[in-house]
């Protein structure tokens, strides 16, 4: 019964195409807590609008994004698969949150920072107070546990910092939760063209990013384009930063150490070595790719499942929030 069971929760932005980075340091974990917990996996809508999206992109890139979960091994019978708008709490405890949250620890996230410096043009509310919303997100459901990326740990911390001070002020209302980060390499993947920049979906330079559904040829296109430095080796040396990024991406399909990388492409050069890497990678997602396709063919099924989240995600968010409203002070909702 899962009301015994701890609580997983995290989500994805449907801001571009997925990429490996994605895929390696969060959506390849999800599947595992599946059995042992109740696991929530939300496509983040409202955190996609934080930056400005192509209306009908957005909501092709929402049914993908459900789509590629799915085709990732994630059973909706298993998970709560849903977006986020469409449970109101997450955007009602994002605004109480708002409130709990201090402007300094939000000037000092580097995703903020870096996202201002992307979009000049729309430095908004809402890329400000995105941590808080994410906060919220985790918090509904008294989340034990969040799988993601090393990217948004220090995300994770300020959730925390929120949960322990609201329970700080009002008693215990939140459990406060624990970021998982997988402890390889592949926890970061870092850009092709630019090995010391994070790989990032919304990155317009198509030649930084593998997307989990690249053909084939263009994943090996893409490994072979990949920046590097000038020398021959393929051994994780200080400075080698493109070499050492593919070494963590092979190491991530095919579940070799470095070690054994190294040892396998002694003598043989960078050529043969980034063809190894395109090959390894396109043969792991090709069942993803297959699977994705398939799924959206099938509208039907994939609006069953987004009912059914959404359904489940708005019951089980009500307890939280009716909680959160009477310890604020907020009076009693009306029942129409
Ligand atoms: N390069 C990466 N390596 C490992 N993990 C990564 N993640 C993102 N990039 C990498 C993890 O993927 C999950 C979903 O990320 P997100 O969509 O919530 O937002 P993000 O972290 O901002 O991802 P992107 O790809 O960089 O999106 P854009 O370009 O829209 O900002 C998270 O668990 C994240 O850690």
């Amino acid at each position: 019964m899962y009301k015994d069971k701890k609580v997983v929760f995290s989500g994805v932005q449907p801001s571009g195409q997925l990429t490996i980075g994605n895929y390696l340091g969060a959506i390849k974990n999800f599947a595992e807590f599946s059995d042992e917990y109740r696991c929530y996996y939300c496509v983040v809508d409202e955190h996609a609008i934080t930056v400005r999206q192509n209306p009908a992109e957005l909501r092709r890139r929402t049914y993908e994004t459900l789509a590629l979960y799915i085709a990732c091994g994630l059973d909706p019978e298993k998970n709560v698969l849903f977006v986020q708008s469409h449970v109101s709490g997450h955007a009602e405890l994002g605004w109480i949150l708002d409130c709990y949250t201090m402007f300094g620890e939000l000037s000092r996230m580097t995703q903020f920072k870096d996202k201002s410096k992307k979009n000049t043009d729309n430095i908004n509310a809402g890329l400000f107070t995105y941590p808080a919303l994410m906060a919220a997100d985790i918090l509904l459901y008294q989340t034990e546990m969040v799988p993601v990326g090393s990217d948004q740990k220090q995300h994770l911390e300020l959730a925390r910092n929120i949960a322990e001070r609201f329970n700080g002020i009002y008693g215990e209302t939140f459990v406060v939760p624990e970021p998982f980060i997988n402890k390889t390499p592949s926890a970061r993947i870092m850009s092709l063209a630019e090995p010391t920049k994070k790989m990032s979906k919304s990155d317009e330079n198509e030649n930084a990013t593998v997307r989990i559904l690249d053909e084939k040829d263009v994943i090996i296109k893409k490994f072979k384009r990949a920046v590097t430095d000038s020398g021959s080796e393929v051994r994780a040396l200080d400075g080698k930063d493109g070499i050492i990024n593919l070494m963590s991406i092979y190491g991530a399909f095919t579940g070799k150490s470095f070690e054994e990388i190294e040892r396998e492409f002694e003598g043989r050069g960078y050529g043969d070595f980034k063809l190894c890497v395109g090959e390894a990678c396109a043969d792991a997602l090709a069942p993803v790719r297959e699977e994705f396709k398939r799924l959206m063919n099938d509208k039907a099924y994939l609006e069953d499942v987004i009912a059914k989240g959404a359904m489940e995600a708005y019951r089980d968010s009500l307890k939280t929030m009716s909680k959160v409203r009477r310890k604020v002070g907020f009076i009693e909702k009306p029942r129409f």
